[in-house]
Order: C-alpha cells, then structure tokens, then sequence
C-alpha cells in the first residue's frame, strides 16, 4: 500500500469511529468483555490473519482473536475494531458481499471476508 493510501486509511479509520457500523453490519462486539460467537474464527498471531481468506453464508459471524501480545486492529471500510493487543472483535455479515479488511498497523496484514 502507498503511504498516502496508507494516511488514508488512518482518516478512515478515525472517521468511522463516528459514524458506526454499516447496515451490512447487525452486530459488532470489541475488546477483551465480547464472547466470541458461534462461527467461523480469524486469529491474529505473527503479525497476519490466519486464515487471510475466509467465505462464508450470509447471517454468519466472524471473530478475530488476538494472539500476538502487539497492539493490531482490524479495519473495513465502514467499520472496525479498537486497536487492541488481546481479546476479540465479532461481525455479523448480513448482506452478500467481498469484504476487505486490513491492521492499520502493519500494513502487510490483509485479508478477506467472502459472504455467499
Ligand atoms: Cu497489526
């Protein structure tokens, strides 16, 4: 990613503080209090998402755990997680869809959300 897309990010992600989640999002949960949800799991753990590339059904909830004891975040567009160094972050995906997400932090962390 470019630095100035990077920049770009980092005001998106700021902005969608404000803004909350998108319709396409019932439900999300952060930080160390949130129950991981019945689904499929994404764990952050040497600076990567494992697995990167993730399909799913529509109505179906994804969690991030974190693993890594560094600080990682997990920002779409729209939405995001805190930037956090344990705990978990759950979204349920609502709408049909190929949702990107990326650390904020690292930009090599990427990965793909699928929802058939
Ligand atoms: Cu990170």
């Amino acid at each position: 990613m470019h630095r100035r897309a990077f920049r770009a990010a980092v005001v998106l992600a700021a902005v969608c503080a404000i803004a909350g989640p998108p319709a396409a999002v019932f439900a999300a949960s952060s930080g160390p209090q949130a129950t991981p949800a019945a689904g499929h799991t994404v764990t952050l753990k040497n600076i990567a998402f494992n697995p990167r590339k993730l399909t799913i059904r529509r109505g179906e909830t994804v969690t991030w755990q974190w693993r890594d004891g560094i600080a990682h975040n997990v920002t779409f567009r729209g939405f995001h997680s805190r930037t956090q160094q344990s705990g978990s972050y759950s979204v349920r995906f609502a709408k049909r869809g190929t949702y990107a997400f990326h650390c904020t932090i690292h930009r090599s962390m990427t990965g793909t959300i699928t929802v058939n």
